[in-house]
């Protein structure tokens, strides 16, 4: 029997536009995912988030089941255009109400609501209007947007996560095209990472300047990283990893804890690596009360040889792997969840002590950490025993990470329930709650009830 401490954190998360659908209604915008997800040949068999798990209507049933599963916390994010349509200008009210109506009933179940302000959906005016976040301007129009998030909602809501995964955006959206707005390009991705930064900056000194004093919550930003494991004690290897972490984790968690950029981008993007005036950087330096990490999967990873192909989880044409100079490599003999991510959990442990050392000790939160597998109702129960052990494999990890001194506040398991997995449509399942698409019907899986005992009983049982 594992016991955890004694206020650590257990929560699920969700997103918006995973899980809402109501596409057209309430007054919402479109977001760019709209508009991507209505491109054909974007996602897999054509499929779109207009439905998803249709939270929107089912909220309030959603909720409850929580509170029977005996869960705690809940992390989820705000459609932008639900709240501000164009991405400016006046709130529509019903978003402000639906949101308003789905934190109160939270707190009368006895959940704590976890609010991320961006997750992916941003109001496509932005994007068409200006160009989203290439332009400086969208920072700004974030801030007016937050502004009103914590106005309406920052009474009752005490923990705010500015941004999820700014690598994903800029990467996947900038570099390999496989997500929302679908650019591939070897230099936006930097200029949008700085944008999400300064956006990310602005919005936590608006939080402590008008609002943490009197509403006092806690804000800041969660971050995606895997581990990277040298693939052999060389030194070029053990350097590539070293690298290959700072490049994904270093890009967004430095400025904010540190002050600037990995001096290894800095040194090998030379220009195309926008540089922070001294107010951005005093601005961004220091804003986040605690380190919001998604944690999924681990890979090895090699100094990459003279003119050797760069590997099989390149994005695109070299760009950022081409910048880093590493090679990606997966052990065969792991086992493999079907995005195909390795489950290999002693690299949550390594990432969360790389974490502590290089930002001195934070209070670090895992917002983040699941697995999608094939799962199917037989006579009306999921049988995912395999997610009960990956589960039980990370957060065993997790616990020897805090008997070794880190200080690990609390994990979230992704996701409460299936939902619309991007670009790979509603074909992967990560959820506690299994949905049928066909009906919408939920079914608790295995794991949720397992899930439960171990946030009632505050322990892992062998
Ligand atoms: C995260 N990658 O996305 C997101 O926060 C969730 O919305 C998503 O459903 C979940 O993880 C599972 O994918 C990621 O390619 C997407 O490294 C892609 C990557 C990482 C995280």
């Amino acid at each position: 029997m594992t016991e955890f401490p004694k206020h650590f954190i257990w929560g699920t998360a969700t997103s918006s536009y995973q899980i809402e659908g109501a596409w057209l209604e309430g007054g919402k915008g479109l977001s760019i995912w709209d508009a991507f997800c209505h491109t054909p040949g974007k996602i897999k068999h054509g499929q779109t988030g207009d439905v998803a798990s249709d939270f929107y209507h089912r909220y309030k049933d959603d909720i409850a089941l929580m509170a029977q599963l005996g869960y705690k916390n809940y992390r989820f994010s705000l459609s932008w255009p639900r709240i501000q349509p164009t991405g400016y200008g006046k709130p529509n009210p019903e978003g402000i109400r639906f949101y308003s109506d789905l934190i109160d009933t939270l707190l009368e179940h006895g959940i704590t609501p976890w609010i991320t302000l961006y997750h992916w959906d941003l109001p496509l005016a932005l994007q068409l209007e200006h160009h989203g976040w290439l332009n400086p301007k969208t920072a700004e129009f974030f801030v007016d947007y937050a502004d009103i998030c914590f106005e309406h909602f920052g009474d009752r809501v005490k923990h705010w996560i500015t941004l999820n995964e700014p690598w994903v955006v800029a990467i996947l959206g900038f570099h390999d095209g496989a997500m929302a707005p679908g650019r591939s390009s070897n230099h936006e991705p930097y200029l949008v990472g700085h944008q999400l930064l300064r956006a990310h900056g602005l919005t936590v000194e608006r939080y402590r300047q008008k609002f943490q004093s009197r509403q006092k919550g806690m804000i800041s930003l969660s971050n995606n990283c895997d581990w990277r494991e040298p693939l052999t004690d060389s030194p070029q290897d053990q350097a590539a990893a070293q690298r290959a972490v700072e490049f994904f984790l270093g890009w967004f968690a430095d400025p904010v804890f540190l002050g600037d950029y990995p001096e290894v981008m800095r040194s090998r993007l030379g220009d195309r690596l926008p540089q922070f005036t001294d107010k951005d950087r005093e601005l961004i330096h220091g804003s986040g009360d605690f380190f919001g990490l998604n944690h999924y999967t681990t890979l090895y990873c090699a100094q990459r040889k003279e003119g050797e192909a760069v590997d099989p989880f390149t994005f695109g044409n070299g760009g950022i792997m081409e910048d880093q100079d590493i090679k990606l490599v997966l052990d065969p003999s792991w086992e493999t969840t079907t995005m195909g991510w390795a489950v290999a959990p002693w690299g949550c442990r390594k990432l969360l002590n790389w974490i502590d050392k290089r930002y001195d000790h934070p209070p670090i939160l895992l917002t983040e950490n699941g697995c999608a597998l094939p799962d199917q109702v037989k006579e009306g129960r999921v049988n995912d025993q395999k997610r009960i052990e990956f589960l039980k494999s990370y957060i065993l990890e997790c616990h020897q990470a805090i008997q070794q001194g880190i200080d690990l506040r609390g994990y979230f398991c992704w996701s409460f329930m299936d939902n619309f997995e991007w670009s790979l449509g509603f074909s992967q399942r990560f959820g506690l709650v299994f949905i049928d698409y066909n009906n919408l019907k939920r079914y608790p899986k295995d794991s949720a009830f397992w899930y439960g005992n171990v946030i009632r009983n505050n322990v892992i049982q062998a």
